[in-house]
């Protein structure tokens, strides 16, 4: 069976995913992922009508994001959670249509995807026609594409605030309005434009909400020393992004003498003054995602994956592998959501922990992190003296995704090469690359600032823009920093669009452009926004530094 996935940096030749996923998603769940997109289009269609007459309903908000989150790269690999999904989601549009009905508003739509319906031993045909190649129209189809990964970046932070009891209805109408667009044959290439960069704008309000629901919940983020050894007591490893899930893990392994430690995208935990109190909250444990098939086999313990990135788990360590929320993998255990608000009930974890050795070091010492906004303004007068003083001559914004490519090691080299007096803003997995390099300080200023996980871009674009006031500048452009941005998934695109709707121009995007951006619709984004691709270190460093 055949498939075509472009979403992601890591797709095969930079063009598509044809016979089975570089991420290891086989072709039937690839394509089960797209009817269930198909699906949450119909959903959407009669959605915003009920919306629009003021019956729109939480849980068909609810659904249509926690679906568009199951679908982004490495969070979802089970068959049997997307034929379950996709029954649900035909059951979930036949009610909002049916709601439409008894309103009076009875509504056929014209769409396929508002009216198809199979039973689950049919999905996986259907499943074949409902997909990306299906818009023939390749700029359309690009457009289509994009609108659809920042709807899904955006159900992804907007999933981690809701959790946290925060949500903006303005977000799920949007999702949907994107959704339904690309149904709709009479949006062109203008349009789609527009709606893009409409994303970007509730992009920003996205990554707003989930950083208030963050800091609301667990505190403002502040310097922090955070252990990159290893103690001798049995232990559990967490990663993913949500927090929610590592604040009931905490609390759970309490007094139990099972040892908690980061992985990957959870290493910003540390900086929250709320899980500074838990003794047993040792360090972080290991790299970005992609070196996962090594680290959890040395880590001993159980895994928990609470989001992606999940790489297919190796014999050696499946059977600690558990899983929680959106991510999923066939055989993998499961860690069951909450129920009427109690927490998730991790004790299967903590037993098995209980049975395992000690995690054996991988490496020793500490990395600091935690330069959100709050603590980075919080030194506003030093970081704005050492600017004046030419002692910061610049800033290079080094956010995003890291990922199993080897051009990556572009990003190492780019932050060795960089010259002494310039600072490395950083946030997300990206930070991997370079967090670990002895690259020193300035005036008692680390030279690479993490803000935290992908989502705390936006604490970069908050400093950027106090910066900017600061300075008295008209435009965030005429500041001395540079954007030199890694991408790997879905996120990264909501992030960058959020960037581009804040204004920022010049944004190198690599290390390689979206196989999803078409010839005409990557010149768009060139000639409008100045995006560009990286070369070679030293050919960037001069562009950059002119
Ligand atoms: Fe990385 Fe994965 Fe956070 Fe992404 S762990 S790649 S952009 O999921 O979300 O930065
Ligand atoms: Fe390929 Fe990326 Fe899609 Fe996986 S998510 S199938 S690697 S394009």
């Amino acid at each position: 069976m055949g498939m075509f996935c472009y979403q992601c940096q890591e797709t095969a030749k930079g063009t598509g995913c044809t016979l089975r996923g570089v991420c290891g998603k086989t072709a039937d769940v690839a394509n089960l992922q797209d009817l269930l997109i198909y699906t949450l289009k119909g959903i959407s269609i009669y959605h915003i009508r009920a919306r629009q007459a003021g019956l729109a309903k939480p849980k068909v908000d609810r659904f249509v994001m926690e679906s568009l989150f199951a679908t982004i790269t490495n969070a979802n690999f089970d068959r049997q959670y997307f034929v379950d999904r996709i029954q649900q989601a035909l059951a979930v549009r036949d009610a909002v249509k049916a709601d439409l009905a008894k309103a009076g508003l009875a509504f056929e739509a014209a769409h396929d995807s508002a009216v198809w319906s199979a039973a689950p031993e049919d999905f996986d045909v259907k499943a074949t026609t409902v997909g990306i190649l299906t818009t023939e129209n390749e700029d359309v189809r690009s457009l289509r594409e994009l609108l659809i990964y920042g709807v899904k970046g955006m159900a992804a932070y907007a999933e981690h605030a809701f959790t946290l009891g925060y949500q903006d209805e303005n977000l799920f109408a949007f999702m949907q309005q994107a959704l339904e667009a690309t149904t709709d044959d009479q949006l062109g290439v203008d349009e789609l434009v527009a709606l893009v960069l409409e994303c970007g704008k509730f992009g920003v309000e996205v990554m707003a909400l989930l950083d208030r629901a963050n800091t609301t919940t667990y505190g403002n983020p502040e310097i922090t020393k955070v252990n990159i050894g290893v103690r001798n007591n049995p232990a559990i490893l967490i990663s993913g992004h949500d927090l929610k899930d590592l604040a009931e893990l905490l609390e759970q392994t309490k007094g139990t003498g099972v040892d908690v430690y980061t992985h990957g995208e959870m290493l910003p935990a540390h900086y929250y003054p709320a899980f500074k109190k838990y003794d047993h909250f040792v360090g972080n444990y290991g790299n970005a995602w992609w070196l996962q098939d090594k680290e959890f086999e040395t880590f001993n313990g159980p895994i928990l994956m609470t989001t992606n990135c999940l790489i297919t788990p190796k014999a050696s360590y499946r059977d600690r592998v558990y899983v929680t929320g959106v991510v999923g993998f066939d055989g993998v255990k499961r860690i069951p959501d909450r129920v009427d608000g109690r927490a998730k009930d991790f004790s299967p974890i903590i037993n098995h922990a209980k049975q395992c050795k000690p995690p054996v070091a991988l490496e020793q010492g500490e990395i600091v992190g935690g330069f959100a906004h709050h603590q980075v303004l919080s030194l506003a007068d030093k970081v704005i003296e050492a600017v004046k003083a030419g002692a910061i001559k610049k800033f290079f914004v080094m956010a995003g995704c890291d990922g199993r490519m080897k051009s990556r090691g572009y990003y190492s080299e780019f932050a060795k090469a960089l010259p002494q007096d310039t600072v490395i803003l950083t946030a997300g997995c990206a930070k991997y690359r370079y967090n670990k390099l002895e690259l020193g300080d300035i005036g008692g200023i680390p030279r690479v600032l993490d803000a935290g996980q992908c989502n705390d871009s936006y604490s970069l674009a908050v400093i950027a823009l106090k910066l900017k006031e600061v300075f008295g500048l008209e435009d965030v452009n005429q500041l001395p920093i540079a954007y030199n941005i890694a991408w790997y998934e879905q996120k990264a695109v909501i992030v960058l669009l959020a960037l581009l709707h804040l204004g920022v121009k010049n944004i190198h995007l690599g290390p390689t452009l979206p196989g999803f951006l078409s010839p005409n619709v990557a010149k768009v984004l060139v000639d409008n926004f100045g995006i560009g691709g990286v070369g070679s270190v030293a050919d960037d460093l001069e562009r950059f530094m002119a």
